[in-house]
C-alpha cells in the first residue's frame, strides 16, 4: 500500500506500508487455560485482563484475535506459539488472516 504525502505544490514523498495480518488462536480441547493466558501474556503483550478474555473467547467460540501485525513478525508470533505449545506438549494452533 502506497500513501502520497504532500507538504506543499513542489515537494512530494511516497511512504510504503506494511500489508497487516490478523493473527488468531484456536480452540482445542487438550491445552490448558493457563497456557494459553500465558501465550498471550508473552508472545502478544496482553495484560492478564485482556489475556483471560481473548482465551475465554477462544475457549468459546473457536477462535479469537490474538494481535495484528505486519506479514514477517505475524509469521513469527505463529512460530512461536506452536513451537512453545508443542515444547510443553500442547496442541495449541493459530491461523493468519490478511487484514484488508
Ligand atoms: N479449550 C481448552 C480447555 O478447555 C482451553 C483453550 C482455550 C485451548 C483457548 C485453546 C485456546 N482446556
Amino acid at each position: 500500500m502506497e500513501e502520497k504525502i504532500f507538504f506543499d505544490e513542489k515537494e512530494e514523498i511516497s511512504i510504503d506500508r506494511p500489508e497487516l495480518y490478523r493473527v488468531y488462536l484456536l480452540n482445542d480441547d487438550y491445552t490448558t487455560m493457563d497456557f494459553v493466558v500465558y501465550v498471550l501474556m508473552t508472545i502478544f503483550d496482553k495484560s492478564k485482563v485482556e489475556a483471560t478474555a481473548i482465551m475465554l473467547h477462544v475457549h468459546k467460540h473457536g477462535k479469537g484475535l490474538a494481535g495484528i501485525y505486519p506479514k514477517e513478525i505475524a509469521e513469527t508470533k505463529v512460530y512461536q506459539v506452536e513451537s512453545l505449545a508443542r515444547a510443553k506438549g500442547f496442541p495449541l494452533k493459530c491461523s493468519i488472516e490478511r487484514n484488508d
